[in-house]
C-alpha cells in the first residue's frame, strides 16, 4: 500500500512548477498503478493552451472558478465540483478567474518531470527518461 501526504511532496522533484500552474505528483509512473495522480495548482488569471497528444487527462475542480475552451470555441464554466476528461486528447485553452485547485489524472502515468512545450504537450517518457 502506498500513503502519502502532499505536504512531504512539497518543494521535492514531484512539485512541477510552470508559469501558470504548480503540479505536486502524488502517485507516478514507479508507483505502478497504471496512472498519474496529481493535484495542480493554477494561478489566478493565466491562460494556457494545452493539448495532451500523447495521453488521457480526467480533471476535478475541487476550488476557485474558471472555464475550458474548446478547439472550436465552446467554452465550459469550471466551479468546484465540476469534472473534464480529456477523451479525445481534445485541445484546448484553460483559463483560470481565480486561484484553482484540480485533482488531475493521466493514463498513461507521468514518469515525474513532464511540462508543458510550446504546443502545451507532454512528451511521452520512459523511467528511463526520468532525469532528462
Ligand atoms: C489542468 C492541467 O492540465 N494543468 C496543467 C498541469 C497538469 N494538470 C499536471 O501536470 O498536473
Amino acid at each position: 500500500m502506498i500513503v502519502r501526504n502532499i505536504e512531504s511532496l512539497r518543494g521535492t522533484e514531484r512539485q512541477v512548477d510552470s508559469k501558470n500552474w504548480s503540479s505536486t505528483r502524488l502517485i507516478l509512473n514507479d508507483d505502478n498503478m497504471g496512472f498519474s495522480f496529481h493535484e495542480t495548482i493554477l494561478h489566478p488569471d493565466t491562460e494556457t493552451k494545452i493539448w495532451y497528444k500523447n495521453h488521457l487527462e480526467a480533471v476535478y475542480c475541487i476550488e476557485g472558478i474558471g472555464e475550458i475552451e474548446e478547439d472550436d470555441g465552446t467554452k465550459h464554466k469550471i466551479t468546484p465540483g465540476t469534472v473534464y476528461a480529456l477523451n479525445k486528447h481534445d485541445k484546448h485553452i484553460l483559463r483560470a478567474f481565480s486561484k484553482m485547485r484540480m485533482i488531475c489524472v493521466f493514463n498513461p502515468a507521468l514518469v515525474g518531470p513532464e511540462t508543458h512545450d510550446q504546443e502545451g504537450v507532454y512528451p511521452l517518457l520512459t523511467t528511463r527518461d526520468k532525469n532528462v
